[in-house]
């Protein structure tokens, strides 16, 4: 018995380790409905995702950046990342690569290297889906009220601020902007 001692011992302790390890990586909730304790992984494993966002030169421009910061922060956006810069015309016709050869391509790019831009990275559950919303449609005219390109947009390719539009695209475009 004596010589299983070790090995027992080292077992036990296993056992005891990894029981902890996951007790610590999941968390307990109580089902209102049921009363019965469910087991979830915590919040910050489930929810966060990020997106790419831009305050274009537009709203630079007339000062509504504090104002577009001051909606993304009581949206619930954690500001993980932000810069203010100006696209070099390189860097604009590569972010806006899928609209090459539309008629509105060469104003676009004109327009996005025509000032200073606050680029960030926000993160949130639901990041990608939440920021294209509170931004509202493309066209400003078009948006919902109360979104940032209803409230200031005005004609486009002027409508005060970027989202990504996909996990692809958001992952491209911090890679092209933050680690240029
Ligand atoms: P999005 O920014 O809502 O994703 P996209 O279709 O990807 O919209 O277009 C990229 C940007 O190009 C728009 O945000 C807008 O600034 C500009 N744009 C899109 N369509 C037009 C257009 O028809 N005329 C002028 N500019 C446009
Ligand atoms: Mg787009």
């Amino acid at each position: 018995m004596k010589k299983y001692f070790p090995t027992i011992l080292a077992l036990v302790l296993c056992v005891c380790i990894s029981t902890n390890f996951a007790r610590q990586s999941k968390v307990i909730t109580i089902d209102k409905k049921t009363e019965k304790a469910a087991v979830t992984a915590p919040k910050e494993i489930i929810s966060a995702q990020q997106t790419f966002a831009i305050i274009k030169p537009d709203a630079v421009e007339a000062k509504n950046t504090g104002k577009i910061i001051d909606m993304i922060l009581q949206d619930g956006f954690e500001i993980k990342k932000m810069e203010k810069i100006q696209f070099t015309a390189d860097q604009a016709k590569t972010f806006y690569a899928e609209h090459k050869g539309k008629p509105f391509f060469d104003g676009l790019v004109e327009f996005m290297t025509s000032g200073p831009v606050i680029i960030m990275v926000l993160e949130k559950e639901n990041a990608i889906k939440d920021w294209r919303k509170l931004i509202g449609a493309t066209n400003p005219a078009k948006a919902d009220k109360g979104t940032i390109r209803q409230l200031f947009g005005t004609k486009i390719p002027k409508n005060a601020a970027h989202g990504s539009d996909a996990p692809e695209s958001a992952k491209r475009e911090i890679d092209l902007l933050f680690f240029r």
